[in-house]
């Protein structure tokens, strides 16, 4: 089973792009139709999805080709769009899970990164997908932006409780995010009477990601503006987060020598040309 065709109209924009490389993640609030929100419900709820751990590292294409809850979620056009974006064609299915958090359930999970220490400049995609309302009393995942390029070693971090900046998925129902796999994140305590459900998907890529995108916006004069991002919980180290984005910006546009407000190339200026010393 191949995947459907991307249209244009679907894939992400460059400023799009620039908000992931500088904020870790990307929300795209109500895009799942309620049928399938209902049916992703049902199926976590009946058991109909396995967990597929033996599948990692295969094709993402083939996963759960019957079912009309979460992979219609994943074959929705957008969502083909974003994933087809970031991770390129023919990408790999690493694993998933289905969160459940009971009603009255008051402790939330504590902050972590889902991967080891991770250096490398390509990147893994996590899906985190919504399928009802979500007020603030329910949790939501709370992410940590501008977080994913700090590379933390899982619950290295879960002994900070709030940080100045971090961000709630509070959304409506259908709501998906996707995010870097480095990003900070934790699941929120659930103070409703109802129970909350939250899916996540990990998604590898086989393709050298640069240039998957709808390009036609690549030299908007917003994206330097973007990659400077300064979401305040850094201290003085923000500096620090500027030059990781704009590398990893040069690797996702295939540019070595994009800079912005002249940050890499003057940390890079070693001049080697000698000239005579005055007599
Ligand atoms: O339930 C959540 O909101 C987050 C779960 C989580 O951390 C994960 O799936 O990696
Ligand atoms: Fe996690």
């Amino acid at each position: 089973m191949s995947f459907p065709m991307v249209e244009k109209k679907d894939l992400l924009t460059s400023v799009q792009m620039a908000n992931f490389i500088s904020d870790g993640f990307l929300r795209f609030d109500e895009i799942v139709p309620d049928e399938i929100n209902q049916a992703s419900m049902r199926e976590i709820d009946e058991k109909r999805v396995p967990s597929h751990y033996e599948r990692s590292g295969r094709e993402l294409s083939g996963l759960w080709p019957e079912s009309d809850g979460f992979g219609a979620m994943f074959r929705l056009p957008q969502v083909q769009g974003l994933i087809r974006s970031l991770v390129g064609t023919e990408p790999l299915y690493d694993h998933h899970a289905f969160h459940k958090v009971g009603p009255r359930h008051v402790e939330g999970q504590i902050w972590h990164a889902d991967n080891i220490i991770d250096p490398r400049l390509a990147f893994d995609i996590q899906l985190f997908y919504y399928p009802h309302d979500t007020p603030r009393e329910m949790g939501g995942t709370m992410f940590l932006p501008g977080s994913h390029l700090r590379r933390i070693h899982e619950t290295d971090i879960g002994r900070y409780q709030n940080f100045r900046g971090q961000m709630p998925m509070v959304c409506k129902a259908g709501t998906v995010a996707v995010a870097h796999h480095g990003i900070w994140h934790c699941a929120q305590p659930n103070a409703t009477d109802s129970m909350r459900y939250m899916f996540k998907l990990r998604i590898n890529p086989t393709v050298r990601q640069a240039l998957l995108w709808n390009t036609d916006d690549l030299d908007s004069p917003e994206i330097g503006n973007i990659l400077f991002r300064n979401h305040g919980w850094y201290g003085n180290d923000d500096r620090l987060e500027y030059a990781q984005r704009i590398k990893l910006w040069r690797f996702l546009t295939d540019n070595d020598h994009y800079d912005t407000h002249y940050w890499l190339t003057r940390v890079e200026n070693n001049p080697e040309r000698r000239i005579a010393a005055v007599a």
